[in-house]
């Protein structure tokens, strides 16, 4: 096993002092999936990301409050709470529980979810993440115009529905929404050729003032362009995670009583170039 170099950056108001302690920080390989490509074995040259880029990595043993708000709040028939989603081994772990008594009590599970405090825009994200192998769950990576209640919702998905998994294969759901505007949903899902509950893989959003690609591992796997569909993106908006369940869609909830974990390496933002 190699060493790889890792570095980390934090968005730009926080980069300055991070750099310092922990830019060009060289680490071996964290259970051979610390920078690594899109299956647990490869290997990416060491990277050395832009002043802008917006580079997490998770190598911390807690969560940075100032980049990062973890939700202790209930939302999609879910209570949130940090408990469930933390840093740990250079990985966040996002977890989703159908906990059969704390169900009996609140009729709600037990969820997780984050999202950053920056906004963003143009550019493209790319997260190195392995959902859940539950069937049931529905792990997440999109954009969201909250707007401080008065956004747009204007929203770029990435949504796992782990029902589909299994035998080697599954699939992702692409969206695009937006508050009074007609939404885009892939439907059927995008196949994939592979589980990918099974290893990590690299999964890429970029948004430009025209369109949108969705990336597979580097492969185009999806194109929505704003003209003449009904959403085009304008606002700038937060990246939020999320792991929840219901039954309709999701095919939720999961097995009773078994922890179902989201498991996501690092996240990149790279500004579109002006
Ligand atoms: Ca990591």
């Amino acid at each position: 096993m190699t060493n790889e170099v890792c570095t980390f950056a934090a968005p730009l108001a926080k980069r300055t002092a991070r750099a310092v302690v922990m830019s060009l920080v060289t680490l071996p390989l964290l259970m051979g999936l610390g920078c690594g490509g899109s299956g647990s074995n490869a290997t990416n040259p060491p990277i050395t990301p832009p002043a802008n880029v917006f580079r997490e990595d998770f190598n911390g043993t807690t969560l940075d409050s100032s980049v990062w708000q973890v939700a202790a709040w209930a939302e999609h028939g879910g209570q949130t709470s940090p408990e469930r989603c933390y840093a740990k081994d250079g990985f966040l772990t996002m977890e989703f529980k159908n906990d059969s008594a704390y169900y009996a009590a609140h009729q709600v599970y037990l969820s997780s979810a984050l999202q950053t405090r920056e906004t963003f825009l143009y550019g493209r994200w790319e997260a190195r993440l392995k959902p859940s192998s539950v069937s049931g769950v529905l792990n997440s990576f999109y954009t969201i115009d909250w707007g401080n209640g008065n956004g747009t919702k204007q929203e770029i998905d990435i949504e796992f529905l782990t029902k589909s998994f299994g035998s080697g294969a599954g699939e992702v759901h692409y969206a695009v929404h937006a508050e009074g505007k007609t939404s885009f949903n892939t439907n059927p899902d995008v196949p994939l050729a592979f589980d990918p509950s099974a290893d990590f893989h690299i999964y890429g959003i970029e948004i430009t003032p025209t369109e949108i690609k969705w990336t597979v591992d580097g492969a185009l796997m999806k194109t929505y362009t704003y003209s003449p569909s009904g959403v085009t993106i304008t606002a700038p908006y937060q990246l939020k995670l999320n792991a929840w369940s219901q039954t309709n869609w999701i095919g939720g909830p999961p097995v009773a009583n078994t922890v179902c974990t989201y498991l996501i390496d690092w996240i990149q933002f790279t500004p579109r170039a002006q």
